[in-house]
């Protein structure tokens, strides 16, 4: 298509992200936890929010839920609320990090009693995400050793490669496995999923519908995030994102609150062909949780705009012809370009807000939820 403005408009008409259901609760940093007015009290509150997030930017038809946080006795009950607001399931997400009994490890623990639940956990999900008809588990691990010598680094590795292929074996064929690396944090001497290579090696072990999820803040300061794209995509092993934004480790800010042209450029990546399956993953400690997460996805609107706009015939010309500032032009002025009146239309033509933040503060949308979930939780103190 040639038409620039077409591609943009088309673009982000397909444009789908997940927001995350542990976005919209209270969360803190390790030294506080400061709780917001109007926090969703349950998995259905937090729904809801995400549904006012799709509302306002018309973009955000998916959302990602965690367990056990998300844990609820009737999941066809969960499931037709999603569906009522108009959303569906994005990735289910395992949580291997929070039980006493990870503290050695998931499933690396040295103990097969330990990987044995941490598996169990695993394939609960598997179970949950059928019910839900979510099409992906997503799996970070905090698996990891503080000392040398704390564990033996191979042996933790058979471990991990032998129960994430029962886990795999389980999976149903319209569900894949995102194994999503970090390289340190809770672990600060060996990570076990520490880099894309250690993921993208157990992804080949496992199978093709096991792909690697990059997250932005999980790599070391000055990695250049983009070129991980081009080389998982071109393995076919790119599975997904999770986008937020870092200035120092993992920060989970606003995405493109910080590094606006690092985005740009995954997004010219991730532009080349489809795309996979984008997920915000942020933690919103002193900002208001749904305005910031409306920011989060103009930000990534605006990106993708910006990456749809680069001129690629041009592109190519000068990296053949040698070009070497002449290509990098031509990224810049798709970056330069103002695309704010472009997705302003792009989000009309959706049935959502030109100005999705003017709108939100508009509503009185924050002060309603605050006035009904507050006062229930009073009252339900007694
Ligand atoms: C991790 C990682 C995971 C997320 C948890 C809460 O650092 O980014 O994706 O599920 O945090
Ligand atoms: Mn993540
Ligand atoms: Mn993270």
């Amino acid at each position: 298509m040639n038409d620039p403005q077409a591609r943009v408009l088309d673009g982000l008409r397909d444009l789908v992200v997940e927001t995350p259901s542990w976005g919209y609760a209270d969360s803190g940093t390790r030294f506080a936890v400061f709780p917001q007015p109007g926090r969703p009290r349950d998995v259905f509150e937090k729904v809801d929010d995400a549904a006012e997030v799709h509302r306002l930017t018309g973009t955000a038809g998916a959302v990602a839920l965690h367990f056990p946080w998300d844990a609820v006795d009737d999941y066809a009950g969960l499931r037709e609320h999603i569906e009522r607001r108009g959303l569906r399931v994005g990735a289910v997400n395992a949580n291997l990090f929070q039980d006493p009994d990870y503290k050695l490890g998931s499933v690396t623990h040295p103990d097969p009693a330990v990987r044995e639940k941490a598996v169990a956990h695993l394939l609960s999900c598997v179970e949950i995400a059928t019910g839900l008809g979510s099409t992906a588990q997503s799996l970070w691990l905090a698996d990891g050793t503080n000392y040398p010598g704390q564990d033996d680094l191979r042996a933790r590795r058979a471990r991990l490669l032998d129960s994430l292929g029962r886990v795999y074996a389980a999976l149903p064929a319209d569900q894949e496995l995102l194994i999503e690396y970090k390289l340190f944090e809770p672990a600060f001497y060996a990570t076990d999923l520490a880099d894309w290579g250690s993921a993208v090696l157990a992804c080949h072990r496992l199978g093709e519908r096991a792909r690697v999820l990059v997250d932005l803040g999980h790599h070391a300061q000055g990695t250049n995030v983009e070129q991980i794209v081009a080389l998982l995509a071109e393995e076919g092993r790119l599975g997904g994102f999770h986008f937020n934004n870092r200035k120092y480790a993992d920060d989970d800010l606003i995405v493109g609150s910080v590094n606006p042209f690092e985005l740009f450029l995954i997004f010219c990546e991730l532009a080349e062909e489809s795309l996979p399956r984008l997920t915000i993953d942020q933690s919103h400690n002193v900002e208001a949780k749904v305005e910031a997460m409306v920011l989060s996805v103009v930000n990534l609107q605006e990106a993708y705009a910006k990456a749809l706009l680069v001129d690629r015939e041009a592109l190519r010309e000068a990296q053949l012809a040698g070009d070497t500032l002449g290509g990098h032009e031509v990224l810049l002025d798709a970056y330069r370009t103002d695309v704010r009146p472009l997705c302003a239309r792009a989000r009309a033509q959706l049935g959502a807000a030109e100005d999705p933040i003017a709108t939100l503060r508009a509503s009185g949308y924050a002060e309603r939820v605050a006035a009904e979930r507050d006062t229930e939780t009073t009252a339900a103190r007694g």
